[in-house]
């Protein structure tokens, strides 16, 4: 212990041993749950038919999670919190499913897992079986808001379970192995962001077992001095709980457990009652006990217990070795588990009570089931923001300063319930959406200087230089039933794309579970596209997080692309409205034409996909298809349209602009997709489409491959072709420009064969220009910068 804990017993003998019987009883439970498929009450010797065919789960930092579980029940009951329980090491899953059972949340969940022997049976037997429970913390166990598989999360979640939860205590496990990721190693810093007045609190322990899957870990063999100046440097006040002997440790826990907490009541009044603004170094525990803790010592004449050996199933013969059958039966009867539960198989009452009751158990905490707690997200009339259009594309606007004042008038909206904020890695002014910044600031609680703008301790935008700590935040603040909106560099999104991939799971799995209450969708935008990336170049080019999303299940994941800023509002007022969805807006932040009224857009994109009239000449059906996705494709494809009128002035052209992404696809594979008549009417067979798409071409094929059209779809996109550039350029090194497109419209209308020859000589004439000029001047060429629409084009 270190010398700030007061050496006192707070634990009466009997309440220690009723405590100590508790843990003991979680513990039994994980190793039945391991292990046994029958004789869960070892009323008879352990055979190996009692024995699961395969034998998986994780024992090691099981104990440790447990023995947590045990001192947060009493102090939920002592001092009535409402806390919640993330467990980092979320393979450590047997233990929170032993725990909320005991607790009792698991059987009211769950009615086929009794209290009783029957239930007991079906608990373990459920464990890590086809078609049962899965060995890790998941949406399917009471109080978990983590999916635990993927290590490095719990933290941040943490920290965004405790944002606008003055209430709330976010207790938080952070496995030994799990601290040296990059995520959670960022983690810490979310202490800067926290505010004592408005914030809950969040107490992280690192569980410092020493050990991963076959290796010590890096802060277990650092110095003490050395880790406890590393936690003090991020700002925390660390306490230390070491030892192996449980009646010791129990007493030492609950002791510096009531520090702890009495820490947290006084930084909280300091900034309550007394009006302290000064950022507080909040508590956190070390705390050093073995790697599998009361388990096996020695197997075959190793050491498992306290080492990384204890990580996953300490006794892994038991088919091939009659001692470890033996060990295993010893193992299970050191818990004693005649005294635990009485002869029906119930957990014995006395020790039952001294769980929290009803919602104060973390099994039934209603902040690890957000969607009870989801107020709807207030969104103002989005129409009132919109651009006016008088003449297509004529006039430009920058469609994310747009969507920045509906976001304002969002937060404003919303400021009573406290249950929006805006996150984002140091980009949201970058990304325009400036306006939501001035109206409520950016949280802060570290120094300011004169110079800092709009630094607040009451900031609801989120700005640190870790989309990982973005998303987590954000996952964590959607998790406990609140509202957000992440912006993001369209090419740095891949940073987080693993934590997607668990939010889509997640989500995916929560449907499935109907006590699993919907959610607010987890939004982000990206700006600062691939197009327009004047000055950053090929390291900012990168429209593949589109792709990566694509992969997911089709009822998680929407992917829009707004050509302009009114169907930018129309999207996300549709994506703030959400539930349960991951949605995805690309949408350009530059100063760009504005093609659709406010009727259009909305219009536009309840269908996701239309042909845009205004632009096309098809009357009679069309020849070709100009199909676009996205801002700059949409721009190039119009200037290409306008080439086209000058050259071919009969070809009969339909503009096709596609925002909903998932329209493309059969109805079969996606609920936005468009029936196969319809797709039809749209992109008639036989006629050749020219498709210029915002990410890398080959998706859109992969989209429309079952369409009947699909021979005839010819797809231009982003090619890593890259550099600091101009913007047109960008678009000529990747064959998306308005001259390519012209002329491969001219290639595939078989009756504009005799033409190719002068369109193939006419567009190399056009780049050549560009090139000379672009190399010369550093700049487009003005007919190019200044083209319009209505203006048309030159056709030299
Ligand atoms: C990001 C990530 N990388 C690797 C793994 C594989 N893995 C599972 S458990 C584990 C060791 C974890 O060690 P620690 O965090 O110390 O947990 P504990 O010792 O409490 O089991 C590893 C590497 C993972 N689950 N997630
Ligand atoms: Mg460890």
């Amino acid at each position: 212990m270190s010398e700030e804990t007061p050496s006192k017993t707070p634990l009466s003998p009997e309440l220690l041993a009723k405590m100590d019987a508790y843990w003991r009883a979680a513990n039994y439970l994980s190793v039945g749950q391991i292990y046994l498929k029958d004789n869960p009450l070892l009323e008879r010797p352990l055979t190996l038919d009692d024995v699961k065919p395969r034998l998986l789960g994780h024992w090691g930092t099981t104990p440790g999670l447990n023995f947590l579980y045990v001192h947060w029940n009493r102090l939920i009951r002592e001092r009535g919190l409402n806390m919640l329980y993330i467990i980092g090491p979320g393979h450590g899953g047997p233990g929170l499913v032993a725990n909320t059972y005991l607790e009792g949340s698991y059987s009211e969940i769950y009615p086929h897992i009794e209290q009783n022997k029957d239930g007991l049976k079906r608990l373990f037997r459920q464990f890590s079986w086809p078609y049962g429970i899965p060995s890790h913390v998941a949406p399917e166990t009471p109080g978990s808001i983590h999916e635990g598989g993927e290590l490095g999360y719990s933290l941040v979640h943490a920290y965004g379970a405790a944002f606008d939860n003055p209430n709330l205590i976010v207790a938080c496990v952070v496995g030994d192995g799990e601290a040296e990721t990059g995520p959670l190693a960022t983690s810490w810093h979310s202490n800067k962001f926290l505010n004592p007045l408005t914030d809950g609190a969040v107490l992280p322990i690192l569980h410092l077992n020493g050990y991963k899957i076959a290796n010590p870990t890096i802060l277990a063999r650092i110095p003490h001095a050395e880790l406890e100046s590393l936690m003090r440097g991020y700002g925390y006040e660390p306490f230390t709980l070491e030892g192996d002997d449980p009646a010791v440790m129990h007493q030492q826990a609950a002791a510096v457990f009531d520090t702890m907490l009495d820490r947290i009541a006084a930084i909280q009044k300091a900034a309550r009652k007394d009006g302290s603004t000064a950022r507080p170094a909040w508590p956190m525990l070390i705390m050093r006990t073995p790697k599998g803790w009361t388990g096996p010592k020695f197997v075959d004449g190793k050491p498992v217990e306290g080492t990384w050996r204890a990580h996953q199933v300490p006794l892994d013969q038991i088919f091939e070795k009659p001692e470890h059958l033996r060990q295993l039966d010893e193992w299970m009867r050191s818990y004693k588990p005649e005294e635990l539960f009485d002869e029906k198989g119930r957990f014995r009452e006395d020790l039952a009570d001294i769980a929290p009751k009803g919602r104060l158990r973390m099994g039934m905490n209603a902040h690890a089931n957000g969607g009870l707690l989801l107020q709807p997200l207030k969104v103002p009339n989005f129409r009132d923001f919109a651009v006016k259009i008088e003449g297509r594309g004529a006039a430009d606007a920058e469609s994310t300063r747009i969507l920045g004042h509906l976001l304002h008038a969002v937060m404003q909206a919303n400021a009573d319930q406290k249950n929006f904020r805006v996150f984002g890695p140091d980009e949201t002014a970058s990304n325009r959406l400036g306006d939501v910044i001035t109206g409520t600031g950016k949280a802060w609680m570290a120094k300011t200087l004169p110079v800092d703008e709009n630094l607040s301790e009451t900031g609801r935008v989120m700005e640190v230089l870790s989309e990982h700590m973005c998303q987590g935040w954000l996952e964590g603040y959607l998790l406990t039933g609140r509202h957000g909106f992440f912006n993001c560099y369209e090419a740095f999104i891949h940073i987080i794309d693993s934590m997607a991939n668990q939010h889509a799971k997640w989500l995916k799995v929560t449907r499935e579970i109907p006590w699993r209450k919907p959610i607010a969708s987890l939004n982000y935008l990206l700006s600062s596209l691939v197009w327009r990336q004047d000055h950053n170049g090929f390291s900012h080019q990168d429209p593949g997080f589109i792709d990566h999303l694509m992969n997911k299940k089709a009822d998680v994941v929407r992917i829009y692309l707004t050509p302009d800023a009114n169907t930018l509002l129309s999207v996300a007022d549709h994506c703030l409205r959400s539930k349960n969805y991951i949605n995805l807006i690309v949408a350009g932040k530059q100063p760009a034409p504005q093609w659709l009224t406010i009727d259009e857009a909305v219009a536009h994109c309840t269908t996701g996909l239309g042909v845009w009239k205004w632009a096309s000449n098809d009357d009679g059906g069309p020849e070709v298809v100009m199909a676009c996705c996205g801002d700059v494709p949409t721009l190039e494809t119009l200037a290409a349209v306008s080439l086209l009128r000058a050259k071919v002035p009969d070809l009969r052209i339909r503009v096709v602009n596609v925002v909903d992404l998932m329209a493309l696809q059969p109805t079969s594979e996606h609920p936005h997709g468009l029936p196969d008549e319809d797709f039809d009417q749209l992109f008639p067979v036989g006629i050749p489409v020219v498709f210029a798409f915002h990410g890398y071409p080959w998706l859109i094929h992969r989209l429309t491959y079952r369409r009947h059209n699909h021979d005839n779809i010819h797809v231009r996109g982003y090619k890593e072709e890259g550099t600091t550039t101009t913007p047109f350029d960008m678009c000529v090194l990747n064959n998306i420009d308005r001259f390519q497109l012209a002329l491969d419209a001219i290639k595939r209308v078989p009756r504009l064969a005799p033409q190719a020859d002068a369109a193939r000589q006419w567009y190399s004439e056009a780049i050549q220009r560009h090139r000379l000029y672009v190399a010369e001047n550093g700049d487009d060429l003005p007919e190019i910068k200044n083209w319009r629409w209505s203006k048309g084009v030159s056709t030299n």
